[in-house]
């Protein structure tokens, strides 16, 4: 009895001990400089199935490491208050990435307000029967440098991402995620509010792979009125609803990017951006109402305001039973170098110049050429060279690289791929996630 008292009390006194040493650190520290923090060793904690993660979240500091170890969590929904430093993020991540899997009970998974650099990696976030997870990542109020990497949500009763509720977040960053199979409203992420009341700034989604958004609206990547500044960029996304990618902010600022995706198969448009952005290197193909739409819907939305411009640079867009693009008609545009597999809908204002069209044909200096792409079997690389070198220059914002990030030679070409003799892309397009320029070239 008393050797287990012993035993019992040792932690308590190394503890004690170690307490003790942490604060003489402190006391040796005279310069001013701030001390606490330096002297505390970043914890990585582990948990198994069963534990209480609320508790576990609570105690995170800046610099530790939540693991979970390999097994199912079900679990109430978890509030995430916490806060890491820059130069201490918090991490909560799966010892083995794809080991993990999450459920909620009811409700969403883990909210967030208030959080600060904080990482969420290798987890797998699904409903169950009986435990509806309704949204992986619910945000609330203000929430900066935030990263969800290389996690998996699929069955929800609602998104991957939902910032519905927030009032501003910057800095989220979400690459390299398998988001699939939506429920509720839908989205893949839902990032802002329709309206900008509470938008989403500065922010990162990329090499994610997204399919089977459904619900009542499933859009795959919407970004809403007032989010400035994010990047939409090599996301794979396919079978949604609403459209793939949805980018509505009209007013002025730094501009939404939205580049290197392919995105196919939406009921609605398979793109569509409203205004003040850059859409480049994208294909797109097989939308119910159209594969691009630049501008607003006719209904009720806001126009772009003041100078405003769409800017719209080497994309391939195809489509049959519909129009491969959709121009508002009201949206200032720079429509250039695309290559457009179908017809056109609509006249915008602003320049249409140095574009190929299989239907019609629209604005200035066109291109001719034999277009023989397959969408059916995901082959967008141009056979005829009539495309290389062809295109219109004169913007910086025509990009430099191609949809496979390999360098654009001489005069810009036509379409998202870089033309050369041997016509085969880096990357064969497939279900699955884009790679990353670097391993790309890594492995060549
Ligand atoms: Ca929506
Ligand atoms: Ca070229």
């Amino acid at each position: 009895m008393l050797r287990t008292a012993m035993l019992l009390c040792l932690p308590l006194f190394l503890l004690v001990i170690l307490a003790g040493c942490e604060r003489d650190n402190d006391d040796a520290d005279a310069d001013g400089a701030p001390a606490a923090a330096a002297a505390k060793p970043n914890d990585i904690e582990y948990a198994e199935p069963g534990a209480d993660l609320q508790k576990r979240i609570n105690l995170l500091e800046p610099g530790d490491t939540l693991v979970l170890r390999a097994g199912t969590y079900r679990t109430p929904a978890l509030r995430v208050r916490i806060q890491g430093r820059a130069d201490a993020w918090i991490t909560i991540r799966a010892e083995k990435p794809g080991a993990v899997k999450l459920a909620s009970y009811k409700g969403d998974l883990f909210t967030l307000k208030g959080a600060k650099f904080l990482r969420f990696s290798g987890l797998e976030i699904l409903g169950e029967k009986g435990a509806r997870t309704k949204n992986a990542f619910k945000f609330y109020g203000v929430n900066t440098d935030i990263a969800v990497e290389d996690c998996e949500t699929h069955h929800l009763g609602g998104s991957c991402i939902n910032a519905s509720g927030i009032q501003r977040i910057e800095r989220l960053a979400v690459r390299g995620c398998h988001i699939h199979h939506t429920g509720g409203n839908g989205e893949g992420m839902y990032l802002g509010h329709q309206g900008g009341n509470g938008v989403v700034v500065d922010s990162l989604f990329e090499r994610n792979w997204i399919h089977d958004t459904g619900g009542d609206q499933g859009d795959g990547i919407e970004i809403n009125e007032g989010g400035v500044g994010n990047v939409v960029r090599e996301n794979v996304i396919y079978n949604c609803n609403y459209p793939c990618i949805y980018v509505e902010n009209v007013g002025p600022g730094k501009p939404n990017i939205v580049e290197g995706n392919v995105c196919w198969g939406s009921n609605d448009n398979v793109i569509q951006v409203n205004g003040n952005a850059v859409v480049r290197n994208n294909i797109a193909f097989r939308g119910k109402r159209g594969a691009l739409r630049l501008g607003p819907e006719p209904e009720g939305r806001p126009l772009p305001t003041g100078d405003v411009v769409i800017k719209c640079f080497n994309n391939t867009l195809s489509n049959e039973g519909a129009p491969a693009v959709v121009f508002d008609g009201r949206a200032k545009v720079l429509f250039a170098n695309n290559l457009v597999d179908g017809s056109a809908d609509g006249a915008p204002p602003g320049s249409v110049t140095h574009n190929y069209f299989r239907v019609g044909g629209l604005g200035e200096a066109q291109v001719r050429g034999a277009l023989e792409l397959k969408p059916q079997d995901l082959k967008f690389f141009p056979r005829d060279g009539a495309f290389a070198d062809a295109g219109f220059a004169a913007d910086p914002d025509v990009p430099a690289i191609d949809f496979d990030g390999r360098p654009r030679a001489g005069a810009p070409d036509l379409g998202a791929y870089e033309w050369h003799a041997k016509g085969k892309p880096a990357w064969r397009i497939k279900e699955a996630f884009k790679p990353s320029p670097d391993r790309e070239t890594a492995s060549r």
